[in-house]
């Protein structure tokens, strides 16, 4: 009989996904249908959001291989069943305080701290690059967690190595620009640009460095569509195109630099939506999201 969730003491909400604690060496990793944009959570669910961010995840710890947080299978009997496809079962780690961000491409707050500074998280960048700019070489740009609502702050690697020590600081940069160049790799290949993304890591009681959270989603990553990139511009994303131009468009009535809520999204909205994460894990993991648990 599987257990209820109830069954389960919260430990940890994000704006989108919840941990659990199953005992004191696991957790459950719940990913929500849940979207965020502008900085709001949505009153509108996307439907098998969190399932499609499941398996997507689940296929690059599978990709990567090396150390991660899964500790059972995506039907594993400690899963609740209405969460079946969206929960994980992992190993509780000694979290590192860090996001660990990679970027191969300028943009957002990259981009931002470059036209203040010319540099990224102390990492000098050479002039005349601009929106959506392929980096010479992939750079790490660390950030410190916020408090929920607020921003992460983008830190040098100085500053990391003056909280977790020198070394696990290197190795910290040295596995998220590994771990970047093969998912990017990857990507290409599929036709997508990884243009960044944002790991985080724990240490297990061996005291060794392994993957947490979930990896390389549309949430934790900004996926491209290779075909139509254009330098210059802002590219359109992968999965969340449609209900920023809704939010931002004559329909929503919204204005994003007010101060109301969003409104709730037509259900045309939300379902393209979905269609969307469905080709973005179907484009970049060559697996149909049907063979995915429960359909
Ligand atoms: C952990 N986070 C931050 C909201 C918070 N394997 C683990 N062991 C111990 N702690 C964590 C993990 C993981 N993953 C990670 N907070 C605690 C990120 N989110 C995750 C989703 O819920």
């Amino acid at each position: 009989m599987r257990p209820s969730l109830a069954d389960y003491t919260h430990v940890a909400a994000g704006k989108v996904r919840d941990l659990y604690a199953i005992d004191d060496d696991h957790l459950l990793l719940v990913a929500s249908d849940r979207i965020s944009a502008y900085d709001h959570v949505l009153p509108t669910p996307i439907p098998d959001k969190g399932r499609v961010l499941t398996a997507m995840s689940v296929f690059f710890f599978g990709l990567l291989g090396g150390a991660n947080h899964l500790a059972g299978e995506p039907d594993d009997q400690r899963i609740p069943a209405e969460l079946l496809g969206r929960a994980l079962v992992v190993r509780r780690l000694d979290m590192v305080p860090v996001e660990c961000v990679v970027r191969g491409y300028l943009t957002g707050s990259g981009l931002a701290d470059y036209r203040a500074s010319g540099s990224v998280c102390g990492v000098t960048l050479p002039a005349g690059l601009g929106e959506a700019s392929q980096l010479p070489e992939p750079i790490f740009t660390p950030a410190t967690k916020a408090v929920m609502g607020e921003h992460d702050e983008n830190v040098d690697f100085a500053t990391v190595a003056a909280q977790v020590g020198v070394e696990l600081a290197e190795q910290l940069r040295t596995a998220t620009l590994d771990i970047y160049s093969r998912a990017a790799a990857h990507a290409a290949e599929r036709g997508v640009i990884l243009a960044d993304t944002k790991l985080e890591f724990g240490r297990d009681a061996e005291g060794r460095l392994v993957l947490g959270d979930e990896v390389l989603t549309p949430d934790s990553s900004r996926f491209w569509p290779a075909e139509g990139f254009t330098e210059g511009r802002v590219q359109p994303s992968f999965d969340k195109q449609y209900v920023r131009d809704w939010l931002t468009g004559p329909d929503s009535g919204w204005d994003r630099h007010g101060d109301d809520a969003p409104p709730p999204l037509p259900a045309e909205v939300a379902a393209a939506t979905r269609q969307r994460y469905v080709e973005a894990y179907e484009r970049i993991s060559g697996l149909s999201f049907a063979d995915w648990l429960g359909r």
